[in-house]
C-alpha cells in the first residue's frame, strides 16, 4: 500500500497517460493498413510535371505472331511476360501521362512489344540487332505522316518485360524518348533476391515486419503482395527468389509446403522470378528417415533425386537450392569426413537434368576458434576451405561468398576468394537487409560499398580482374555468375524504412550492369519514387551518398568493422562484444593499440590470400589505405594515419563528426517539407531524428571506452567531458534507483536510473519531491535537477532507454508545470537498458532561469522500467513559435 501525498486535484497523471495513450497510438499505426503493393516502392507512376512525348497505345506481337501461315510455335512463358509487359506500360503510361496509352492490336502511334523472333516474322524489314536471352533493344520506326512507333524487342520473355520496365524507367525520369535507340544485356544470369524468412512467419535479420511468404509453418493464403514482390524485382531486372532462411530449412522439404512453395511460385512467375529454396543438407536424416545425410551414401544420392523430382513436378521452372552447411551450427559433409564440392555436386546433380543450379555458401567458419591463438583468423576461414576445390565442382553449382571475410560489417575488405576460384562458378553474397548497418532505422545507402567492391581489381595472375568482371564470368571464362542479395522484405512497406528501399533498388540495378554509378542509380530511383523535383533529387541523392560513410564514422572507422553486440541483436554498440570469444569477429583493442594482424609476416597470414599485387599493398601498414588499417595490423594508439593524425585522435574525431553529419542527414530531409508525399516525408523524419539521436549513444560508446583504454585524451577535449549534461544517477531521486549498465560505455558514465520499485510503502513527507505526484494505481518514478547554468532558451535532450516489453513513458516537467510526454515503445532490441535502445527526446525551447528545477517522471509499464541516463541542455536550434 502506497502513502504519497497529492498535490494535484486536477487529474494532471490521467492527462499524461492519455496523451501518452494517444503518443504511443501514433507510433504503432501499422503502414500496412493499405493491400502491400509495388507502387509503395518504386513503382508509382504519378502523373508528370513535363510529360515526354510517347506514342497512344501499346500492343504485344505475342498472338499476331501465332496466327496464319509461317506463325511462330506457342510459347507459354513468353506469352505470360509479354503480357506482363504490355499492361504494366499501358498502366505505368496511363499513370505517368494521365492520357492513354490503350491497349490495341496494332498502330500507328504506338508502343510494339514482342521477342526478337515475332518482330522478325511480322516485319522482317526492320533491323533488330542479335539479342541473347534476357536482353533487350528498344528503338523507333517511322510510320509516315510524322507518326512514330517505339518498339520493344526482347532475346526473349523476359527480356520483353526487362525493355519494358526499361522505357518505364526513362519515361519517369522525364527523358525523351523520341529518338531511343538502346541494346542491353544483363552482366550476369544469376540475379536473385535471398529471403531468410522462417515457416512461422518470422524473418531471420528482417527490419520491416513479418513474412509475406510465410505464417504459422504454411505458406500464406494471400499472396497478392507476392506477386507484387516480383514485379517490383522484375523492374530491375531480378530473376531469381530464394524464398527461405539458410537456417531452420528441413521443414521446406515436407511434401504440403512444397504444394505451398508451388503456388508462389505461379504469383512471382508472370514476372520472371523463378523461386528457388534451401535447404538443409541433413534433410535426407531429419525429414527423410534415414540413418544417414553422408553425401556419398546411394540411398542419400537417391533421397535427393527423388526429392528433386518431386518439386520439379509442382514447379518446372524450379531454380535451384541454396546451402548453408558446417557454418554456425548448421550440419554439413564435415561430420562425414566429405568437402562442400562433395555435398554440393550431390544436389548439383539431382538438379542437373531439371537445369536447376545450387548456390553453395562459402559461409563456412569455425566459430569455436580459439581467441588466445594469435594466428586463429575467421577471416581465413572460406579461402582455406574453398581455394583447395577450385575445379572440383560440378557445372551448375555457383560459389556464393560474401563480399568481405567477416560478415557484412560496416567496412570490411573484400574476399581476397573471388580471386581464388578460377575454375569455379562465383556469385557474390549482398545484404539489403541492413544488419550491422543500422537495421533501417538508420539511413544506409549500401550502393556505394557494393561498388567499391565490385570495381575493386584483385590482379588475379597480375592482371586485370575486377569484381565484377569475374561475376560477369569474363574473367575466368564461367559460363554461370551473379549477385546475391539477401533482401528480408516483410509486411511492413517493404523494407520498413522508404529510403532503404534505394538499396533493394540498387542492388538489382548492379548486378544487371555493374558499370552503373551509385550516384545514377541514387538519382533514377529518387526521381521514380519521390519525384523530379530538382531540388529533391539533388538532397536525396546527396543525402543517399553521405550516409554509408557517415554511419562508419560514427560506428566503426579505421578497418574496425562494426563495434557492436556481435553475440546480441548487431545493433547498437558493444565493444568487447567481439572479444574473448569464439566467433573470430575481433578487433584486438587493448590499452596499447587496436587492429588484428593479419600479415604474412607476423600475423595470421591472412594477407597472403590475395594475389601478390593487392597483397604487397595490405602487408605493409603504411601502404594499407586507413580505412582499412586496423582490418590488417595492429596499430598503436598514437599510430599516425597518412594525414598524420594519430589513430586514437582519428577515432574521436570521427565519432563527433559522424553524430554531426547523421545530425545533418536530418537537416537536408527537413527541407523537402512540402516537396514529396507527406507520409513518406513524416516517416523518414521521425527515423532521422532518432538515427541523429542514437549517432550519439554510438559516438559516446566508443569515445569513451577508448579514451579509458588508452588513457590518451582528446586533443580537442570533447571525449569524456559533457559541460551541459546533467546525470540521472546523480539527480535528486525519488523511486528511481542507479543501475549499472552492461556495456557500460552505453551509458554516460556507465550508469543510469531505474524505475523498478515494486512498493516503496509508506514514506516520509520529507522524501516526496517538491510538486505533484500521483495517487491511484498508477507507478512513476521521478529524478530532478536544479538548472544552475545561463539563463536562456534551452532545447532539453533527454536520453532514455526504450525496453522492449512494455509503453513506458515519460514527462518533462519544467517547474513542476507544463509537462511534455513521450512514450517510449519504438520496437529496439534487448530487454535491458543498452545502447540498442538508448533513445533521445528532444524538448524544443524551454526557457530556463537560475534555480529552475527540472524534472523528468518516468511511468514503467510492464517489463519496461522506464530507465533514463541524463538530460543534457542544448542551444536552442528553433525559433520560438
Ligand atoms: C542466416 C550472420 C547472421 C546470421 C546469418 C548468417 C549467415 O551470422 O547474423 O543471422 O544466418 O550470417 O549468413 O548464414
Amino acid at each position: 500500500m502506497r502513502h504519497l501525498r497529492v498535490r494535484t486535484p486536477n487529474h494532471f497523471a490521467e492527462r499524461i497517460a492519455i496523451a501518452a495513450a494517444a503518443l504511443a497510438l501514433a507510433w504503432n499505426t501499422p503502414c500496412i493498413a493499405q493491400p502491400q503493393t509495388a507502387d509503395q516502392a518504386w513503382l508509382g507512376y504519378r502523373e508528370l510535371a513535363v510529360k515526354p512525348e510517347v506514342p497512344g497505345a501499346v500492343a504485344s506481337l505475342y498472338r499476331r505472331a501465332r496466327s496464319g501461315p509461317g506463325a511462330l510455335p506457342q510459347n507459354a512463358s513468353d506469352e505470360v511476360l509479354e503480357g506482363a509487359a504490355s499492361a504494366q506500360l499501358q498502366s505505368g503510361l496511363m499513370g505517368m501521362l494521365r492520357e492513354g496509352p490503350k491497349l490495341v492490336n496494332s498502330g500507328p502511334r504506338i508502343v510494339l512489344v514482342g521477342t526478337r523472333a515475332e518482330f522478325g516474322a511480322l516485319y522482317p524489314m526492320i533491323k533488330i540487332p542479335e539479342l541473347g536471352p534476357e536482353s533487350f533493344w528498344i528503338g523507333t520506326s517511322q510510320t509516315g505522316g510524322g507518326e512514330w512507333d517505339i518498339l520493344v524487342a526482347g532475346g526473349d520473355g523476359r527480356g520483353v518485360l526487362y525493355g519494358a520496365f526499361e522505357l518505364l524507367r526513362r519515361v519517369s525520369q522525364q527523358q525523351a524518348v523520341r529518338r531511343i535507340d538502346l541494346i542491353e544485356t544483363p552482366a550476369m544470369p544469376i540475379r536473385w533476391v535471398d529471403e531468410w524468412d522462417n515457416a512461422d512467419g518470422s524473418i531471420e535479420r528482417g527490419y520491416a515486419g513479418r513474412s509475406i511468404f510465410f505464417d504459422a509453418g504454411h505458406v500464406r493464403d494471400e499472396l497478392h503482395p507476392a506477386a507484387e514482390y516480383a514485379r517490383l524485382l522484375a523492374s530491375v531486372g531480378i530473376n531469381g527468389c530464394n524464398l527461405n532462411n539458410v537456417n531452420n530449412a528441413a521443414a521446406f522439404l515436407e511434401p504440403d509446403m512444397l504444394k505451398g512453395i508451388a503456388r508462389i511460385a505461379d504469383a512471382m512467375r508472370p514476372w520472371g522470378v523463378r523461386v528457388a529454396l534451401s535447404v538443409d543438407i541433413a534433410s535426407p536424416q531429419k525429414i527423410g528417415g534415414l540413418k544417414t545425410y553422408d553425401p556419398l551414401d546411394p540411398a542419400v544420392i537417391a533421397w535427393w533425386r527423388a526429392k528433386t523430382g518431386e518439386i520439379y513436378k509442382l514447379i518446372p521452372d524450379f531454380a535451384g537450392f541454396t546451402v548453408k552447411a558446417d557454418s554456425e551450427g548448421q550440419p554439413g559433409p564435415a561430420s562425414y569426413g566429405r568437402t562442400p564440392a562433395d555435398a554440393a555436386n550431390l544436389l548439383a546433380n539431382a538438379l542437373a537434368p531439371h537445369r536447376g543450379v545450387v548456390l553453395y555458401r562459402a559461409f563456412v567458419y569455425n566459430h569455436h576458434l580459439d581467441w588466445k591463438d594469435p594466428k586463429a583468423d575467421r577471416a581465413r576461414a572460406a579461402y582455406d576451405i574453398f581455394h583447395p576445390l577450385d575445379g572440383k565442382f560440378a557445372s551448375n553449382v555457383i560459389v556464393q561468398t560474401k563480399e568481405g571475410p567477416i560478415d557484412f560489417q560496416a567496412q570490411e575488405p573484400v574476399s581476397p576468394l573471388f580471386g581464388g576460384l578460377e575454375r569455379t562458378n562465383q556469385a557474390m553474397e549482398v545484404q539489403i537487409t541492413q544488419e550491422y548497418t543500422g537495421q533501417q532505422r538508420h539511413l544506409v545507402y549500401l550502393a556505394p560499398m557494393w561498388k567499391w567492391v565490385l570495381d575493386f581489381d584483385l590482379r588475379t595472375e597480375n592482371r586485370s580482374t575486377p569484381v565484377k568482371e569475374i561475376l560477369a564470368g569474363k574473367s575466368f571464362h564461367r559460363p554461370l555468375g551473379g549477385m546475391i542479395g539477401v533482401a528480408g522484405v516483410g509486411q511492413d512497406a517493404w523494407l520498413g524504412s522508404p529510403l532503404a528501399l534505394a538499396n533493394l533498388y540498387a542492388f538489382g540495378r548492379l548486378a544487371w550492369d555493374p558499370n552503373l554509378t551509385a550516384e545514377q542509380i541514387a538519382e533514377e530511383w529518387t526521381r521514380q519514387t519521390l519525384g523530379n523535383d530538382p531540388q529533391v533529387v539533388r538532397t536525396v541523392e546527396a543525402m543517399l551518398m553521405q550516409s554509408w560513410p557517415v554511419y562508419v564514422h560514427y560506428t566503426g572507422p579505421l578497418g574496425m568493422q562494426t563495434l557492436t553486440d556481435i553475440t546480441g541483436s548487431h545493433y547498437g554498440p558493444n565493444i568487447e562484444a567481439s572479444e574473448n570469444n569464439g566467433w573470430g569477429q575481433w578487433h584486438r583493442a587493448d590499452h596499447e593499440g587496436v587492429g588484428m594482424d593479419r600479415s604474412v609476416a607476423t600475423g595470421t597470414g591472412f594477407v597472403g590470400q590475395y594475389w601478390p599485387e593487392v597483397a604487397k599493398v595490405y602487408e605493409n601498414v603504411s601502404t594499407t589505405p586507413d580505412d582499412l588499417l586496423t582490418f590488417f595490423h595492429h596499430v598503436p594508439y598514437t599510430w599516425k594515419l597518412h594525414d598524420n593524425k594519430t589513430v586514437i585522435q582519428y577515432i574521436y574525431d570521427s565519432h563527433y563528426e559522424g553524430a554531426n553529419e547523421a545530425a545533418h542527414l536530418g537537416e537536408e530531409w527537413a527541407t523537402l517539407k512540402g516537396k514529396i508525399d507527406p507520409s513518406i516525408f513524416d516517416n523518414m523524419q521521425r527515423r532521422l531524428t532518432y538515427q541523429a539521436g542514437h549517432a550519439i549513444v554510438w559516438r559516446d560508446a566508443i569515445v569513451q571506452y577508448f579514451l579509458k583504454l588508452s588513457g590518451i585524451p582528446d586533443a580537442t577535449g570533447r571525449a569524456g567531458h559533457y559541460p551541459n549534461r546533467y546525470e540521472a544517477e546523480k539527480a535528486n531521486l525519488f523511486h528511481y534507483s542507479v543501475i549499472d549498465v552492461k556495456p557500460w560505455e552505453d551509458a554516460s558514465g556507465g550508469k543510469a536510473v531505474s524505475c523498478t520499485y515494486e512498493d516503496p510503502g509508506a514514506i516520509e513527507l520529507s522524501q516526496v519531491p517538491a510538486g505533484p505526484t500521483f495517487e491511484g494505481n498508477i507507478r512513476s518514478c521521478t529524478a530532478e535537477w536544479k538548472f544552475t547554468g545561463k539563463p536562456g532558451r534551452y532545447d532539453v535532450a533527454v536520453q532514455y532507454f526504450d525496453l522492449r516489453g512494455g509503453s513506458a513513458y515519460w514527462t518533462f516537467l519544467l517547474n513542476y508545470a507544463n509537462p511534455e510526454s513521450w512514450v517510449g515503445n519504438a520496437d529496439l532490441p534487448t530487454n535491458h537498458p543498452h545502447g540498442d535502445n538508448s533513445t533521445r527526446h528532444i524538448i524544443h525551447n524551454v526557457l530556463l532561469e537560475d534555480e529552475d528545477t527540472l524534472e523528468i517522471r518516468g511511468f514503467p509499464d510492464k517489463a519496461d522500467p522506464a530507465a533514463l541516463d541524463y538530460i543534457e541542455l542544448l542551444p536552442a536550434s528553433r525559433p520560438v513559435s
